[in-house]
This record gives C-alpha cells, sequence and structure tokens, in this order.
C-alpha cells in the first residue's frame, strides 16, 4: 500500500490540550500521527513543501472522546419517559421492572444485525459531532450469549465507520428478576466475563454499585476475577445513593468513577489519591431531574481529572451528543468550557486507559476536530447547534 504523502494543516486555531500556540498554527501529520505542532511560523523549513490545506483560521481540537456509553441496546423507553413526567421516578420504575430490565427484554429479544443496525444511527450522531473514539458497555444481556453478543457487535461498529471503539463488559448491571444477586455474580456474571475475554471482547470490566443493582461486595468480587485477567476496571458509582462505589473503585485502581453525584470530599480525595478519573455525565443527571451536585468543587481542589460522556443508553440518558453533554456540565454542574473541553478529550482517554489519543502533541494519533468557531468556549456555549467543519480520523479527513 502506498504511503499516504505528509499533510500539513496551516493556518488554524490550536486547543491541542498540551503546550498551548498562539497565533495562527500548524500540524504536520505523517503516517496517522501528528509528529509536530506549533505556530505557522516555527514550522521547520523541511515540511514546508509537504501537501497543505489552509484550515482559514478555523479552530481544531483533539477529536472527542465518548468515555461511557451504552450505545448498543434493543428498543426505547419513550412510555417510562412519559410516566417519569406523570410522576414516577426512575428507582420507582426499575424497582416495578421496568428500566434496565425492560431494556434487557429487548435487547434479548433482537437479533445480532438488528442490534447492530440500530446502533449505527447513534454511533453517526457522535461521529458527526468530532467523536473519534468511544466506549460501549454490555449490561443488557444479563445471560451469557446476549452479553457476548452485545460486546461483538460493539466490536463490528468500528469495521463499519472510522472511530475506534473501547469495549466495557457490564454483567454486573442489574440483577435479573427471580434471580438471586449472589448467585447471578458468581454463576451468570463471571462465566461470561471470562468467555468474552477468552474471545477477546473486552477491554475494561465495569459494575452498577447502587441500592438497585449490587453492593460492593459483590461488584468487588467482579473486579477481583477482572484483576485476575489483567484487564482494567470502571465503575458506576454513587449516581442515586452513596454506597461505596467511588472507595471500591479507587481500591482498585480503577480507570474511572461515573456519576458520582453523592460522592463525598473523602471520596474525592481517594479518587485522587489512586489517580482514578471522575467521568460526569450531565445528561443522565439532566433526564431524571436529580438535585444532588456531584461534588465538583472537591474534585478540583484534589485535583481529581473530570471527564465528561453522554451516558447514551434509553432510559436515563437518551442523549448522543457531547457537545450537548459540555453545554449542560457548564451550566448544570458549572464547570468552565475550557473544562468541559478537557473533559471530551485528554481526561475522557485517560478514563479510557489511552495514552496516544486526546491531545495534539508529536507521536500521538492524529484524531483531530475542526471548528467553524473562533474560540473554543464557542463549543460549550451554543445548544443544540454544530459546528463541526470536518473530523480528522487517523490522519484521514472523513
Ligand atoms: N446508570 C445509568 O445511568 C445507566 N446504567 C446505569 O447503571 C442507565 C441504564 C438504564 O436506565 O437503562
Ligand atoms: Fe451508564
Amino acid at each position: 500500500m502506498q504511503r499516504p504523502l505528509p499533510l500539513v494543516l496551516s493556518n488554524a486555531r490550536l486547543a491541542t490540550m498540551a503546550d498551548p500556540v498562539s497565533g495562527p498554527g500548524a500540524i504536520l501529520i505523517e503516517d496517522g500521527l501528528v509528529t509536530w505542532v506549533g505556530a505557522q511560523a516555527d514550522l521547520p523549513t523541511a515540511h514546508a513543501r509537504a501537501k497543505q490545506r489552509d484550515m482559514q483560521g478555523r479552530l481544531i481540537t483533539p477529536a472527542f472522546v465518548d468515555c461511557h456509553t451504552h450505545l448498543v441496546h434493543g428498543g426505547h423507553r419513550a412510555r417510562e419517559f412519559e410516566m417519569r413526567l406523570e410522576g414516577a421516578s426512575y428507582e420507582e420504575l426499575a424497582r416495578a421492572g421496568g428500566g434496565i430490565m425492560s431494556t434487557v427484554t429487548a435487547t434479548r429479544a433482537a437479533s445480532e444485525d438488528q442490534l447492530l443496525t440500530t446502533a449505527l444511527p447513534r454511533l453517526d450522531a457522535l461521529l458527526a459531532e468530532g467523536v473519534s473514539c468511544m466506549e460501549v458497555k454490555s449490561g443488557y444481556g444479563l445471560d451469557h450469549d446476549t452479553e457476548l453478543t452485545m460486546l461483538r457487535v460493539a466490536r463490528r461498529l468500528a469495521s463499519l465507520r472510522p472511530v475506534r471503539i473501547r469495549t466495557s463488559f457490564l454483567g454486573a448491571h442489574a440483577v435479573p428478576k427471580g434471580v438471586n444477586a449472589d448467585s447471578y455474580i458468581d454463576e451468570i456474571c463471571i462465566p461470561a466475563l471470562r468467555a468474552a475475554h477468552a474471545q477477546g471482547l473486552v477491554d475494561a470490566v465495569d459494575g452498577f454499585c447502587e441500592n438497585i443493582a449490587f453492593t460492593p461486595a459483590q461488584i468487588a468480587r467482579v473486579l477481583d476475577v477482572a484483576q485476575s485477567l489483567g484487564l482494567p476496571v470502571k465503575l458506576h458509582a454513587e449516581q442515586l445513593s452513596h454506597m461505596g462505589g467511588t472507595a471500591l473503585a479507587a481500591q482498585f485502581g480503577a480507570l474511572s468513577a461515573d456519576h458520582v453525584e453523592y460522592a463525598t470530599e473523602a471520596d474525592a480525595r481517594a479518587l485522587a489519591a489512586a489517580g482514578t478519573v471522575a467521568v460526569l455525565l450531565p445528561g443522565a443527571f439532566y433526564a431524571i431531574r436529580e438535585t444532588q451536585m456531584p461534588p465538583i468543587k472537591a474534585f478540583r481542589a484534589h485535583g481529581v481529572p473530570m471527564a465528561l460522556a453522554t451516558d447514551c443508553n434509553p432510559g436515563s440518558s437518551p442523549l448522543t451528543s457531547l457537545l450537548l453533554a459540555m453545554n449542560m456540565a457548564c451550566t448544570l454542574f458549572r464547570l468552565t468550557p475550557d473544562e468541559a473541553l478537557r473533559g471530551v478529550t485528554t481526561h475522557a482517554a485517560r478514563a479510557l486507559g489511552l495514552r496516544d489519543t486526546g491531545a495534539i502533541a508529536p507521536g500521538l494519533r492524529a484524531d483531530l476536530a475542526v471548528w467553524n468557531v473562533e474560540t473554543p468556549a464557542e463549543l460549550a456555549y451554543r445548544i443544540g447547534f454544530n459546528p463541526l467543519y470536518q473530523r480528522i480520523f487517523g490522519g484521514q479527513p472523513c
């Protein structure tokens, strides 16, 4: 195969998330990687003859990373949306057998191809906003075969679109009806995890530590197995109540603790010490009309990196826009637009354990987003408007 020629993106504004570049900037791309970035005037003359594309002053950021999604699932829950508007709470619906379990029924009933076909428009919506990499969880199968099917579908998405997919096994998402939670963990969840791992389907292991799902002790059994398999872990922690999931995540050196509305100052300290990212999911906060704010000030004070994601799922966050998640994080959680941008780039990559993306720097993948905006803050400021000019994936404009 012919090697693509080196490409220079010139005359751009740059939000690198690494070394700042002021004034018109340039990026040199070779073999899918960024090999030089800096002020236009400093571009080494050796590269001045490479193919140039004038960005006409547009803003270039790292491509976005959506580090928490349940993109693959059967059906929808519009009826539950109506019931919540009539006064039912998310927790009440879950306890009455709706919620996650209703999506489990729909996911089990769908074929592998149907799951793929219905996930694609959601994926396309994210790509249209400059996403280059995303995480996709299982967790709506809760049986051996359907959990593996979901992960296979997630892998197949990356062969159909220019995107990187990281999978998380979320067998410990809900307790199936009529099953004892401990038996479910030992007899279904852990064997399914081992089988999925043996088939190369798992990049990380997740769990839902919550009063409507699993206790820290039950989740710890799954995380022990993950560790023995050499897999990184992450957790849905402190979303609806304080259960100790954040401390557990820190204890396991998790990549991330996600939701964390009910996390405390002590939890923030533990995350900081463990180097665990706090993933904020303002779409879920908004959709279930949560009022408990994640402890943003404590995260800042203790230097906990904050990522932002869509939590795209059919129940608590039917959201397929990272731009809107950024706006919500600023308006609802009082993040600064800079924090929001870092949250969908550098910190999101870190929440997935990826070191080769999430910033624009020599040696990193040339996964970039080119925007028709003047300043980075404009990305978080608009509501429901997509200013993407072009997405660049592994050096290829697409
Ligand atoms: N927390 C969430 O927000 C999603 N899963 C979880 O553990 C929601 C899942 C759903 O409602 O279908
Ligand atoms: Fe989630």
